[in-house]
């Protein structure tokens, strides 16, 4: 690999497979699928092909959120799409999203089904659908897709820029980990003053904005995110901190945080979920003392 200090670009770029990345297995310049498979269907309207990764753990949460507000409507099968195999460029999964990222949901519960690709276009729709955690007052709804969209700009500077270089990239580039550092803060700092006025995100209201922003901000706060807590002095973040252990708390987030999850306390957990039952029953330690 060549040393980022010397890196003159050429005129044009050409693809190395394998730059030493945490994820040069599956990154590629091309889109479309690799391989042809079909994906499995469970028993329940809407199907979801996921991962417990801060972008599939909003969709969870949603659907345990709903179901604990007694909407049938939202039972699902939760399938796990491995993505550090490539499950993501199979042609069942690229037919529902062409983008190749989980999360991707199937409402098969019409006619004909609907896909939906891109997580918070799958938070409006499961909201719209049940009529709930999405105001429908203008200038409250208006706040809340503010905050949801907030999110979806911001959190790639997270994930893609700071987490990408302080944890992942095979060198650590000081004007990189420094540059999306700043912003890493900054956006903290934005969440930590509306969390200053409000209880929540959106206002009075748990909202749609909350289930997608803690995910990711929470878990840079809490859950020690890319091992930086240390490194971001999160504690600094009081509102922010207030805020987390208040959504963390709730039971249907305990339940969604666990769904599609391959990575903590085999208790914590549930590879695919098929039935409520299921946070009973096939969590990873039971699952492995029936084997
Ligand atoms: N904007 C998308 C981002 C989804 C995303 O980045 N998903 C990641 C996991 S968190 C993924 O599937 N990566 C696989 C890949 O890039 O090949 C969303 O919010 O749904």
């Amino acid at each position: 690999m060549t040393d980022s200090t010397q890196y003159t670009p050429p005129k044009v770029w050409t693809w190395n497979p394998g730059n030493g990345g945490k994820f040069a297995n599956i990154n590629r310049p091309i889109a479309g699928a690799t391989h042809e498979k079909e994906l499995p269907v469970g028993r329940h309207p809407l199907q979801l092909y996921s991962l417990g990764t801060p972008n599939g753990v909003k969709v969870t949460i949603m659907l345990e959120e709903l179901l604990a507000r007694g909407h049938k409507e939202a039972e699902y099968d939760a399938w796990l799409i491995d993505i550090g195999q490539g499950d993501q460029f199979g042609s069942g999964f690229v037919a529902i999203n062409p983008n190749s990222k989980i999360p991707a949901l199937l409402d098969r519960s019409g006619a004909k089904p609907i896909r939906v690709f891109e997580s918070a276009s799958i938070l409006m729709y499961l909201a719209e659908k049940c009529g709930e955690f999405l105001p429908k007052e203008p200038a409250l709804r208006a706040e809340c897709l503010s905050w949801l969209f907030w999110q979806m700009g911001s959190a790639p500077y997270v994930g893609g820029g700071f987490g990408h270089f302080y944890a992942y990239a095979p060198t650590k580039i000081e004007y990189a980990i420094d540059r999306f550092t700043m912003e890493t803060k900054r956006q903290l700092d934005v969440l930590d003053r509306r969390l200053a006025e409000s209880e929540y995100i959106a206002g009075e209201a748990y909202t749609i904005a909350d289930i997608a922003i803690w995910p990711w901000y929470g878990g840079l706060a809490q859950m020690d995110q890319y091992g930086a807590s240390e490194f971001l002095q999160v504690q600094e973040y009081k509102h922010v901190q207030r805020w987390t252990t208040l959504i963390g708390n709730r039971p249907a987030v305990k339940r969604g945080r666990m769904v599609n999850r391959v990575r903590g306390e085999p208790s914590s957990q549930l590879r695919e979920r098929h039935d409520a039952s299921d946070f009973e029953t096939k969590t990873g330690d039971k699952v492995a003392v029936a084997k």
